[in-house]
């Protein structure tokens, strides 16, 4: 594949560095970041990037917001890590600010996205045993194919894609598919079995190409789940935190999960910081010593989660993410959307993607990228031929208008 543009020595160096004594574990675009600034990135010669990925919508406040810098300082300086053997002064105040934000009765604390993903799971079948008395070891909980919800061994038991399962057996038991924005396949699996514990569900998936369901979807997914007794549980790790135009993407839809899991952008991507909400009904199942994590809760993680989640009110990022949204698609739809190269331009919020009329194994998308990078924009391809774009929520007209620009300008090329 030939790469578009130069690797100017100091670049390549960071990575043959990376080639020799890291897993290979990404095939990353060959830019070696080493600023960030808001919506913008400066790799190691100093080029100026727009982020479109905000590493996979973890920086929908804008990279090192100074809010967050501040906090991060601080707090570090202060006390950073205590684990749950003792309380913080920090816990109890995001606690009962998270909680109230999302209305929910109460937030289980822990790190990473998959982390929360593996808590949702094993709540939802402590949950089954106690209250819904399935038999001990009998729960199954539902997932759409074309999931992804992270990496562990729970999340790829729940993949369809070979790329995160295959090589990785054997499976956890009782975590089956149905197809994904089917309402039928789900009313048949969910009618047919009382062991149904739970439908773990994105609501728009990202990791699949920012594919939304029908409108209606969601709405008679939850009823059928709550006709059933079965816990609708929303994975907002990539669409909460108002990616998609609203706090959470499931708002959209007007239903109110039993759970929902939080990740990514909840602590401004500073630092790790996930979260499961639910109502005492459900929570009350994890009883000391059933669940816990060294880190889950540390006041690092509590002050920065209470800054990012503020800006977002405070800078009014909601309503930015849902009107940059529309320019972006309206612009692209207008200059590109008429390509032969442009199968189509689809989203919500600022969470985007424009599919790329060539085969999934083909390198176009790439080269796009590539082409971009060159341009002054990073994003990335996910499954081959679907280019996602989700800047942070901050961005302006004026720089999403510029993007836009860059974007139509090279996709023009091919
Ligand atoms: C990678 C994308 C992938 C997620 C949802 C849980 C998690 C994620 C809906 C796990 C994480 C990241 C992981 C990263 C690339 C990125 C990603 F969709 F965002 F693009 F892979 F699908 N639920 N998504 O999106 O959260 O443990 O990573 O904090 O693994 O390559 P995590």
């Amino acid at each position: 594949m030939s790469q578009v543009f130069e690797r100017e020595g100091i670049a390549q160096s960071f990575i043959d560095t990376e080639e020799k004594h890291g897993a290979h574990n990404y095939h990353p675009l060959p830019v070696v970041l080493s600023k960030g600034q808001g919506v913008y990135l400066w790799d190691v010669n100093d080029k100026r990037y727009y982020d479109f990925l905000s590493a996979y919508s973890a920086v929908n406040q804008g990279h090192c917001h100074p809010r967050l810098v501040d906090v991060m300082h601080n707090q570090a300086s202060k006390l950073a890590l205590t684990s749950r053997a003792f309380y913080n002064d920090q816990l109890g105040p995001y606690e009962k600010y998270i909680t109230a934000l999302f209305d929910y009765d109460k937030v289980l604390p822990m790190n990473t996205g998959a982390e929360g993903v593996e808590t949702a799971v094993k709540i939802a079948r402590k949950w089954a045993y106690e209250v819904k008395k399935i038999p001990q070891d009998k729960a199954v909980i539902l997932f759409a194919t074309g999931n992804f919800h992270g990496r562990t061994p729970t999340a790829i038991a729940a993949s369809t894609d070979p790329s995160s399962k295959s090589g990785f057996g054997p499976f956890l038991s009782g975590i089956e598919t149905v197809p994904y924005n089917n309402l039928k396949a789900l009313k048949e699996r969910v009618e047919s079995d009382p062991h149904i514990a739970a439908f773990i569900v994105e609501p728009i998936q990202g990791e699949a190409g920012v594919v939304l369901p029908d409108p209606d979807y969601l709405s008679i997914a939850f009823a059928i789940c709550k006709k059933n007794n079965v816990l609708f549980i929303a994975d907002e790790i990539q669409t909460g935190v108002g990616r998609t135009g609203a706090n959470l993407c499931c708002d959209h839809f007007d239903i109110r999960p039993d759970m929902i899991i939080l990740g990514k952008a909840l602590s401004g991507g500073m630092y790790p910081v996930s979260a499961v909400l639910c109502d005492d009904e459900i929570m009350r199942v994890i009883t000391p010593g059933t669940h816990g994590s060294t880190y889950g809760g540390n006041p690092l993680g509590c002050a920065l989660a209470i800054e990012a989640l503020q800006i977002i009110q405070d800078e009014n990022l909601i309503a930015n993410a849902k009107n940059m949204g529309r320019l972006f698609r309206e612009n692209l739809t207008a200059t590109i959307g008429h390509l032969k190269i442009v199968k189509e331009i689809r989203g919500m919020g600022l969470l985007n993607a424009v599919e790329i009329n060539a085969d999934k194994d083909s390198d176009t998308a790439w080269n796009i990228c590539l082409a971009m990078a060159q341009e002054g924009l990073l994003a990335k391809p996910t499954h081959g031929n679907i280019i996602r774009f989700a800047p942070p929520l901050i961005i302006d007209s004026d720089q999403m208008l510029e993007a836009c620009a860059i974007i139509a300008s090279v996709i023009k090329r091919f």
